[in-house]
Parts: C-alpha cells; structure tokens; sequence
C-alpha cells in the first residue's frame, strides 16, 4: 500500500531539482513520506492553483517551493491554501537569486510565505521547518530533529580540535 505524502516539495522547474534534492534527502533520512512535482506559477498557472487548492483535502501538511527568476510560485500557492507554504528562492538569473528571494519574501499582509534562505542552505532547512511542523504532533520526528541538533554538538567539537592542530601549525611555520 502507497503511503499518503505528508509534505509536497514543488518546484518551478526540473532545473531546480538540484538545489530541491537537499530537501528530499533531509525527508528521506526522516522517513517521512513526500512528493515532488514541477508546476509553474507562470506557465502552467491552472496546474499550480488546482494543485494547491487540492494539498489540504490530500492530507499533505506543508509545501515546501522552490523558484527561481521572477519567483511568485510560492506566493501563488499560498494564496490558495491554508496549509504553512515554505519559500526557496533559487539562484536561476543573473542576480543570483536575489530577484528570486525578493519575490519570494515580499508577500502582502495576509497571505504568508516562510522563505528561507538562497539555494540549497534554504532547501535543507525548509525541509527541517517542515519537520518541525510535523514535530509538534508527533514524538518520532521530534526525536529524530533532537538527534539531528545533536550531532553538532560533536562535529563542531572536532572541528575546533581540528583548528587548534592548524593553529599550532601555522604559528611553528
Ligand atoms: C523559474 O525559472 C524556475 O523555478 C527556474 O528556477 C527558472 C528557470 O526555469 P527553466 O527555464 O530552467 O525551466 O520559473
């Protein structure tokens, strides 16, 4: 039996799957079921707002968009569903996703999008926002998000030993 996704991950573009990928590979180190697609909020604006005017009754708990250029994706689907709407603005131009950011981030009181940072930083994280959402009805993820904060505590401990053997290094030179 096929398990209902509980988070969508959308894109502009197949273009964007590079940065989006980041956000699939958080969710399948969770387990926690998703889908992906590419809808347009310019080409093929039928297909997004019926996808978002869909998302709620599918069971899905949160979408996850990531654009790039003129970036209104995540806006046009916010507009259309309840559901939280977590923005990726994708560097896609020659502004290197600030056009992208700006559109994504500027939404008119009223209709929220959560936009998280440029590129696949953005990505990860929306992936773990989402987590977080999830987390707050189910103790599984809550543990795994506690686990995941856990490991930092270690790498940034090896790191600074790291640091202070280059340090010694340097200063013997
Ligand atoms: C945006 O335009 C997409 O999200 C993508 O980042 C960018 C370029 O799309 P393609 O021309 O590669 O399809 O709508």
């Amino acid at each position: 039996m096929e398990i209902s996704p509980l988070i969508a991950i959308v894109m502009g573009s197949d273009s964007d799957f590079d940065v989006m990928k980041e956000a699939a590979a958080l969710f399948k180190e969770f387990d926690i079921p998703f889908e992906m697609l590419v809808s347009s909020a310019h080409r093929t604006p039928e297909r997004t707002s019926q996808f978002a005017r869909k998302a709620e009754e599918r069971g899905l708990k949160a979408i996850i968009v990531g654009a790039g250029a003129a970036a209104h994706l995540a806006g046009i689907i916010a507009a259309e569903t309840i559901l939280p709407v977590i923005g990726v603005p994708i560097a896609a131009t020659s502004l290197s996703g600030m056009d992208a950011l700006l559109s994504t981030v500027q939404m008119p009181g009223g209709i929220p999008v959560a936009t998280m940072a440029i590129g696949k930083a953005g990505a990860k994280n929306a992936a773990l926002f989402a987590a977080e959402l999830l987390a707050t009805e189910n103790p599984d993820i809550r543990e795994k998000l506690n686990n995941y904060r856990g490991q930092f505590k270690t790498s940034v401990e090896e790191k600074s030993k790291r640091l202070q053997k280059r340090l010694e290094t340097f200063l013997n030179e």
